[in-house]
């Protein structure tokens, strides 16, 4: 009965963070996780959007485009560091879901890179996009946008690297 007791309220602990941070999209056999960006500093013009995708079905699949809301124009991007600088490469084929895997977009690897931003992007809003994927489609989700800096010890280098665009 104790151990029963004690389960339970472990079970209720790790769910509350869920409930807060995270949310999920579903369109074929994709499940797409947690879209998420960082508020821009003043008068920065790109940010990146990250998010994981599971593909549970038996064919690949591959992000082909995404979008974000306010900015003028998204590209599928991978930083890669090379000879210890970070250098970021525009992947024009996209970035392929492979059948049963998952892929994350975070920093220091893939990400969607938001350019030509109207307003930035500030804590706490939720920012609007879409996700198109070769075989499943487009499927529209929500970008959370925390603190600047936020979730990444590689923030300021990439912050510092994106303002060159
Ligand atoms: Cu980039």
């Amino acid at each position: 009965m104790k151990n029963i007791v004690s389960k339970t309220a472990l079970v209720a602990l790790t769910l509350i963070p869920n409930l807060v941070l995270a949310h999920d999209y579903k369109i074929g056999d994709l499940t797409i996780n947690h879209p998420w960006t960082r508020a821009t500093a003043p008068k920065a013009s790109s940010a990146a959007g990250y998010l994981s995708v599971t593909n549970t079905g038996k064919t690949d699949d591959v992000l082909t485009a995404a979008t974000m809301d306010g900015a003028g124009h998204t590209m599928l991007h991978q930083t890669q560091i090379e000879g210890g600088v970070a250098k970021m490469n525009h992947l024009e084929n996209g970035i392929t879901i492979p059948a049963g895997g998952t892929v994350k977009l975070e920093p220091g690897s893939y990400h969607i890179m938001a350019m030509q931003l109207k307003d930035g992007y500030k804590a706490g809003q939720s920012i609007s996009g879409t996700l198109t994927f070769k075989n499943a489609g487009t499927v529209p989700v929500s970008f959370k946008v925390d603190a600047l800096g936020a979730q990444s010890p590689k923030a300021e280098e990439e912050a510092e690297h994106h303002g060159h665009h």
